[in-house]
């Protein structure tokens, strides 16, 4: 039973018993409702926050002559031909047959920059099929439980504003094929905003504003919601972590999870080499001898456009948001187990609906408002032996993030047909070359997921298809 003067009593405390001004004015259930809210609230937390982040004058900029280019393992052309990852795919396959690895995908976020309303993962990106991220994910579960003989758990991060959408679109699609049991919803925790004075801020009289704190939420989102505990119960030790927006991606990679191991790393990240100086991906760098991600927006100007004698980019290694997260770093994280792993947040300044003095709706023209978000990228400094591995773009990475222009929709069905394409050319299908881009075809994950499955599949085929618009190979 939730005590309202106890928790008034914390706010007053902590100057913010504000929160409460129209607590007279409110029914029993919005006072209950405002009493959850505000008891889900670390204030020690925010408290630290608004001295770091407002009260606190000095800017920590960065120490130029501290920060390096990260240090990265390159992509041979032939990796057939690589001892080392041929080996690492070898130690992967072991891992994954032993049920050590689970998939975990970031989808707190809402689809506002695609100008979708819902979950992200509910968007269609299927060229034939117009099948939606989540499917996509779910069959490249499904194609890798098939090939290594085992049932990946799946955790999926979701917000308190997408969690319901999210269950009800897997439950009302049977999972996809996977077996329910083996998915799992983790809802992601949240962090008040606060004015430029750092007191919280109410969205209106009976609520606060709250806003989910980040992917780097998902350390504490997994050991709260039990899900590391699951983990251990089912001995998987091993996070295959990516975001939602990329179908693309291999969501279970044998030679990322062997060299993840063989380094005996706590966290292990992918890398390819960025478009131009412009391109909105975090930056790997070495900063006072520890792997760092920085994002785009903080990268010094005097770094950004820095060139090698070869002309090619200083700092070219982009971050596309893909680690392997060893469960037990995880745990120390969302647990806090010390100073140590204590992640930052980030302060951004936004415009939030509130209410204005006299109580009334105030929708500001202006930033006047403050949020906290974690990312997940920062534990990378704290982790042991952190790896960065180079995988490359048109094999791994086209997100859908805008309406238009680079990352959208259209950029990322090209960019899966590129694929398709490639792949078909390299078994000797012969494509007339101006014809490529019209035609329009699909190959879903559960034919193949990677070029090496599907070169088996194709070789394996009596009677091959013919490449033809409209085309969709399923099976
Ligand atoms: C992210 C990275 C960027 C680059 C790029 C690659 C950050 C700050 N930047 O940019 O460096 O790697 O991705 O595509 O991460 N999410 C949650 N909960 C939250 C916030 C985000 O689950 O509270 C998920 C979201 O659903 C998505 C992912 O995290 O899957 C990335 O979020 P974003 O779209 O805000 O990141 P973006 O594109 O700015």
């Amino acid at each position: 039973m939730l005590d309202y003067n106890t928790i008034k009593e914390k706010y007053s405390e902590e100057n913010q018993s504000h929160v409460f001004q129209y607590w007279d004015e409110l029914s029993s259930p919005l006072r209950e409702k405002l009493l959850l809210q505000a008891s889900e609230i670390d204030l020690n937390e925010v408290s630290q926050l608004i001295d770091e982040h407002i009260t606190c004058e000095e800017t920590h900029s960065l120490e130029l002559s501290k920060i390096k280019p990260a240090q990265f393992i390159p992509r041979p052309d032939k990796i057939e031909a690589d001892k080392s990852w041929k080996s690492a795919i070898e130690y992967g396959i072991e891992a994954i047959s032993a049920g050590r690895v689970a998939a975990f995908t970031v989808a707190g976020g809402q689809g506002t920059r695609l100008g979708f309303d819902g979950p992200k993962g509910t968007f269609p990106v299927g060229i034939v099929s117009d099948k939606t991220l989540f499917q996509i994910f779910s069959e490249k579960i499904l194609a890798a439980n098939r090939r290594y003989n085992c049932s990946i758990p799946w955790f999926i991060m979701t917000s308190h504003a997408n969690n319901n959408q999210t269950v009800d679109f897997f439950e009302k699609n049977n999972y996809f094929g996977l077996n329910k049991n083996t998915v799992n919803f983790v809802i992601q925790g949240r962090m008040p905003s606060v004015d430029k004075n750092g007191k919280i801020m109410l969205q209106n009289k009976s609520t606060i504003s709250m806003s989910p704190d980040g992917h780097g939420g998902s350390f504490r989102a997994l050991c709260r919601s039990g899900a590391i505990k699951q983990m251990e119960d089912l001995n998987c030790d091993i996070i295959s972590y990516f975001q939602v927006d990329n179908p693309i991606v291999h969501c279970i990679d044998p030679a990322f999870i062997g060299f993840h191991l063989i380094n005996n790393s706590d966290m292990s990240s992918k890398m390819v080499k960025k478009v131009d100086a412009s391109e909105k991906v975090g930056i790997f760098t070495d900063i006072d001898n520890r792997t760092s991600v920085i994002e785009y927006s903080d990268m010094p100007d005097a770094l950004i456009n820095e060139r090698d004698n070869s002309g090619e980019l200083l700092y070219q290694a982009g971050s596309i948001a893909i680690h392997i997260i060893s469960r037990d770093f995880a745990k120390k994280i969302g647990h806090g187990d010390s100073e140590i792993f204590r992640m930052p947040f980030h302060r951004a300044d936004k415009k939030i609906n509130t209410i204005a003095a006299d109580g009334s709706d105030y929708k500001p023209k202006q930033p006047n408002g403050i949020k906290f978000e974690m990312f997940v990228f920062d534990a990378l400094p704290i982790a042991k032996n952190p790896i960065v591995l180079e995988t490359l773009r048109q094999d791994e990475f086209s997100p859908v993030k805008n309406a238009e222009g680079s990352d959208s929709l259209k950029t990322c069905q090209e960019d899966q047909l590129k694929q398709w394409i490639a792949w078909l050319k390299s078994v000797g299908v012969n494509f007339h070359e101006n014809e490529d881009t019209k035609i329009k075809f699909e190959i879903s994950p559960l034919f193949a997921d990677s070029f090496s499955s599907f070169k088996t599949k194709w070789e394996s085929l009596l009677n091959k298809p013919e490449i033809v618009d409209g085309l969709y190979l399923e099976n």
